[in-house]
């Protein structure tokens, strides 16, 4: 039975890994962060029902020690580096923090890696946010990077660290370049999630209006249940490589707002409104990916629709609250 060391398993796309590569029969290890709020960790994990299929080590992206440790310990076949202060309108409140969780953490894990066992192979979860203010009209592994976040740039590090240590060191360690993906389980500050519950609150009476900023620039949104599955295709390869992982299609937040409120018979233009505390100082303003090489060399292409990923995202919202208000 392989098995898989996880960082970042709390998050959204931890939980659709974990459950993913435990359906291929993987003994799934997650490394976990000391929290005081012990009673509420691994929410995602139960709400996909995994949390006792599991196992969860104590450790910390910034603590080479805590990963040397576990990786000794673990004997993972595949690692999969995860783990980020992922929101990028925080990365300007907290620029030194996203530098060292979300850059030099990435680091981190590749020395623990290289250190305990060079013969492991690394995913790095890298991000469109990397090409920020857009050079080519539809991104691909060719496109120039421009970021434009203290978020992108501490991405853009541990990109390259991943290229650097496949290159100097010969590690099996793959970068997927993934667009946004989004589900039920994204957390609730990204816009999608933030309109779904929004849609939902206002369906059900709990609220009249939803705040948002930037209804203008468009992302391409994929589902994260797809996107995991690309993951752990890259780490099945003979050989490591980056792969830019979207749907090729576009969407604006307004559309996304439409779509959604309309799922549950509303008028998005009656509840939404626009707070400039949500603009951010600089902006990606599209996205849109051309994932042709993971089609042709892993055989990987997004399967959900925009359509049915939103209304299983309402859906989620409306059945959390109705089941709140039953009390
Ligand atoms: P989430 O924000 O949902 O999850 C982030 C995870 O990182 C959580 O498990 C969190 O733990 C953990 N974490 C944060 N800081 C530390 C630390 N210091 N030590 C150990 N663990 C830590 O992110 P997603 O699941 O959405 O994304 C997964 C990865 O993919 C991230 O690196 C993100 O930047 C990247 N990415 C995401 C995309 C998307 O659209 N979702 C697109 C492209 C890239 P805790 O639960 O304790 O907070
Ligand atoms: P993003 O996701 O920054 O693309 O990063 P987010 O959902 O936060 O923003 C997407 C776009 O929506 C606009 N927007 C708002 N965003 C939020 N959060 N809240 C609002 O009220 C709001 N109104 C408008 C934003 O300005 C932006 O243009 C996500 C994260 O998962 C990253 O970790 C990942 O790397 C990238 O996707 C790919």
């Amino acid at each position: 039975m392989p098995t898989a060391l996880i960082t970042g398993i709390t998050g959204q796309d931890g939980a659709y890994l974990s459950q993913l590569l435990l359906s291929k029969g993987y003994r799934v290890v997650g490394l976990l962060r000391r929290s005081a709020s012990a009673d509420v960790v691994g929410l995602r994990l139960h709400w996909l029902g995994i949390a006792d299929k599991v196992e969860l080590v104590d450790g910390n992206l910034t603590d080479l020690s805590s990963l040397i440790r576990i990786v000794q310990d673990v004997k993972p076949d595949e690692v999969y580096n995860l783990a980020a202060q992922s929101f990028v309108a925080a990365s300007w409140q907290q620029p030194l923090l996203t530098g060292t969780v979300t850059g030099m953490g990435a680091a981190n894990v590749l020395e623990a890696v290289r250190i305990v066992n060079p013969a492991i192979r690394f995913y790095q979860a890298s991000s469109s946010e990397m090409f920020g203010k857009i050079q080519d009209k539809v991104q691909s592994e060719k496109t120039p990077f421009y970021p434009r976040s203290p978020y992108a740039v501490a991405k853009l590090y541990a990109h390259w660290m991943t290229v650097n240590y496949r290159e100097s060191f010969g590690l099996h360690a793959s970068s997927g370049i993934l667009f946004n993906h989004e589900s039920p389980l994204r957390g609730i500050e990204f816009v999608t999630r933030k309109v779904t519950d929004g849609v939902a609150r206002i369906k059900l009476g709990l609220a009249k209006s939803l705040a948002l900023g930037n209804l203008d620039a468009t992302r391409d949104w994929g589902h994260a249940r797809d996107y995991v599955e690309a993951m752990w295709l890259m780490l099945q390869q003979d050989k490591p490589d980056d792969y830019v992982i979207a749907t090729g299609r576009t969407t604006s937040i307004r559309e996304f707002c439409r779509i959604a409120f309309s799922h549950a018979g509303l008028d998005y233009a009656d509840h939404v409104t626009t707070d400039p505390a949500f603009l951010r100082p600089a902006e990606v303003d599209v996205l849109l990916g051309d994932a042709s090489k993971a089609k042709n060399m892993l055989g990987w292409t997004a399967k959900t629709s925009l359509e049915d990923m939103i209304a299983e995202m309402v859906e989620a919202d409306l059945a959390r609250h109705r089941a709140k208000l039953a009390g």
